[in-house]
């Protein structure tokens, strides 16, 4: 080895141990998140060699030793020696930062996103990973070892096939959690196929006994994708409305088709990356969409001369939408990093949209006239909807703050300080009502189930009674009025009976929140009380336990014994008011669930909160079997 290999290593490593350090700068997290991200870093590269059209298949294996093997049959990494660095480029991409898939111009990249930063933060933060380069008829192999280099690049071998094979082990130093789950890795490599017409992907787990393989490879591309949203609800009409086209080198691609929900899905991608805060592409898809259909409805006399245009919102409810473009430079702005800026996105969508659209329209009349019918009955909703707020709004404004009269209200009036439970039940209310400590805990009882949101519209949602009480308690308002200053109370703690009616109840008052508070989740002010499940008494001694496991390990822990007395607990309603403090409302004592969203696979929420709310029974039970062992552990 030369003494100049050596001197390039020495500048190298201090770029990867940076990574080391500060790896949730270069992957956002340690948590399991940023474990999965690996993956994806090293997907995007192959994918990227699916979009350069040279790769269409990837296969993704999850290891027994929890490694994992992503192969392609692209071009294989080149093994030329860069001269810049006077190594070979496969050794650029995995121990320079900030090189992995940037090199070589043109095509799209799917790099860009929050984090792409490629191959080398995979290498930094693995215990070890190898690659593997099948290129002109051989095989070459090079391995590291956080980071390092263990052995060049050599020819291991002969081939008559092409592409890149990476494996790698995640560092158990970097990562709270190394146990990949199946379930993250099939979601997201499920959207890259989705987005990728053409490619076929192939997710293996090699844990299980009997290997799980599943292969995702769809030909109809985002087309598909809309039909899978909306497999669960019913569509307006069988046709998904397409348009593609390239201008100003931005190649646009959308898909979409309504149905029968009030709720709207559209999601927007840039080059195979997620936008959940949108950006500029879904501007002008939501500007086209709005201008196109209200011209239609003028000239086809859907709409008097004396009415009002229909609004964007009132068009897109009930609308599944993917609008997925592929940009050579992609500008990300915004905090998170997740919203495109390019202007040049807005234009290329907003005339290729309102073209095609137009013309699909002209084309498809009784479609046009079942959207619109639909739209207007949005529009009338919404009215009634707004008057109902103005009336409440003004009656809050003569009578002041009139609070719901089932509210137990807490003395201290730091919203910071202060907690509201959501208790199923006039008689566990009652109960919470005794045991609470007043200063800082409000009790609001719920009667019976409360209104499903997700078959209804907001007029019918604003006149629930439970529904309202929830409003005027948080005092912040819902949809396009929330105003998160206004909440009354940092902690809302949703607390019902650990049985089917008590997690249905839970599903519903969280749909409510996700589709008209999602705020709330996302800045953390919604939780899962834990109610004990047993009480063992052994003696003098006293235990409450939360699980069928920690039961199991109680026992193990005061011995079997036929005196000790277990008392399973079916409601609040069987605790008494010392009890409940005791086990379930004691800030000292009590385990909260604070409930999440993650907005990246906002597309996965929607289709849950669908299955467990729609109209469809056949998928809810299917949900419920498949996800049975899950229900204790409530975060979506
Ligand atoms: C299992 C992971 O990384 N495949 C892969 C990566 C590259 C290429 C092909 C590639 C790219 C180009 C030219 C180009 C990368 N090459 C580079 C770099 N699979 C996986 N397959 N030839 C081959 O972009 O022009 C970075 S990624 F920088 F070396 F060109």
């Amino acid at each position: 080895m030369s003494t100049e290999y050596g001197a390039d290593q020495i500048q190298i490593l201090e770029g990867l141990e940076a990574v080391r350090k500060r790896p949730g700068m270069y992957i956002g997290s340690t948590s399991s998140k940023g474990l999965h991200h690996l993956v994806y870093e090293i997907v995007d590269n192959a994918v990227d060699e699916a979009l350069a059209g040279v790769c269409d298949r990837i296969e993704v294996t999850i290891n027994k030793d929890n490694s994992i093997t992503v192969v392609d049959n692209g071009r294989g990494i080149p093994v030329g020696i860069n001269h810049k660095k006077g190594i070979p480029a496969v050794e650029v991409v995995f121990t320079i930062l900030h090189a992995g898939g940037k090199f070589g111009g043109g095509g799209y990249k799917v790099s860009g996103g929050l984090h792409g930063v490629g191959a080398s933060v995979v290498n930094a933060l693995s215990e070890w990973l190898e690659v593997m380069i099948y290129q002109d008829g051989k095989i070459h192999k090079q391995r590291f070892e956080r980071g390092k280099v263990v052995y060049p690049l050599k020819v291991i071998g002969d081939t008559d096939r092409m592409g890149t094979t990476v494996t790698f082990l995640p560092d158990k130093e970097i990562f709270e959690e190394t146990v990949y789950d199946y379930e993250i890795l099939k979601q997201r490599l499920r959207e890259m196929a989705f987005l990728t017409k053409n490619l076929k992907i192939v997710l293996i787990d090699d844990r299980e006994e009997k290997k799980v393989e599943k292969e995702f490879h769809y030909a109809g591309g985002i087309k598909e994708y809309v039909e899978y949203l909306n497999k669960h609800k019913d569509a307006l009409y069988p046709e998904i409305i397409y348009c593609e086209g390239t201008k100003d080198e931005v190649y646009v691609e959308v898909a979409m088709q309504h149905n029968g929900t009030y709720t709207e899905g559209c999601y927007s991608f840039v080059n195979n990356i997620t936008t959940p805060e949108g950006g500029t592409h879904l501007a002008g898809f939501k500007n086209a969409l709005t201008k196109t259909f209200n011209d239609y409805a003028r000239n086809n006399k859907y709409l008097k001369d004396n009415e009002g245009n229909l609004s964007g919102e009132d068009i897109r409810e009930g609308l599944t939408a993917i609008v997925s473009i592929k940009i050579p430079e992609p500008q990300f702005e915004g905090q998170t990093k997740q919203k495109l800026g390019n202007s040049e996105a807005r234009g290329a969508v907003d005339s290729i949209v309102s073209e095609q659209l137009t013309y699909f329209l002209e084309q498809n009349p009784t479609v046009a006239k079942m959207i619109l019918e639909k739209s207007i009955l949005a529009q009338r909703a919404r009215d009634a909807a707004r008057k109902a707020r103005d009336l409440t709004r003004r009656k809050t404004a003569l009578e002041g703050m009139s609070l719901p009269g089932k509210l137990a209200d807490c003395s201290d009036k730091d919203p910071k300080n202060c907690e509201i439970y959501i208790v199923e039940g006039d008689s566990a209310g009652g109960s919470a009502k005794t045991a609470r400590s007043r200063a800082t805990q409000a009790i609001l009882p719920l009667r019976g189930k409360i209104l499903n949101v997700e078959k209804s519209r907001l007029d019918k949602i604003l006149i629930n009674n439970e529904i309202k009480a929830m409003i005027t308690a948080f005092g912040t308002g819902i949809s396009d009025d929330f105003d998160i200053s206004k909440l009354r109370y940092h902690k809302i703690i949703i607390m019902t009976d650990a049985d089917v009616d008590g997690s249905h109840i839970s599903t519903l008052l969280l749909t409510f929140f996700y589709r008209f508070m999602p705020d709330l989740i996302r800045e953390g002010h919604v939780y899962m009380a834990q109610p004990p499940l047993f009480k063992v008494e052994k003696g003098k001694t006293v235990k409450y336990v939360y699980s069928e496991v920690e039961l199991e390990q109680t026992l193990i822990e005061i011995g079997r014994d036929s005196n000790n007395k277990i008392q399973r607990y079916k409601g609040l309603g069987e605790m008494d008011a010392e009890q409940l403090w005791e086990t379930t409302m004691d800030p000292e004592k009590r385990i909260l669930l604070r409930v999440t969203i993650d907005d990246e696979e906002s597309s996965e929420i929607d289709m849950t909160f669908t299955t467990l709310m729609g109209d469809k029974v056949e998928p809810r039970r299917e949900f419920i079997e498949k996800n049975a062992k899950y229900v204790r552990n409530l975060d979506i």
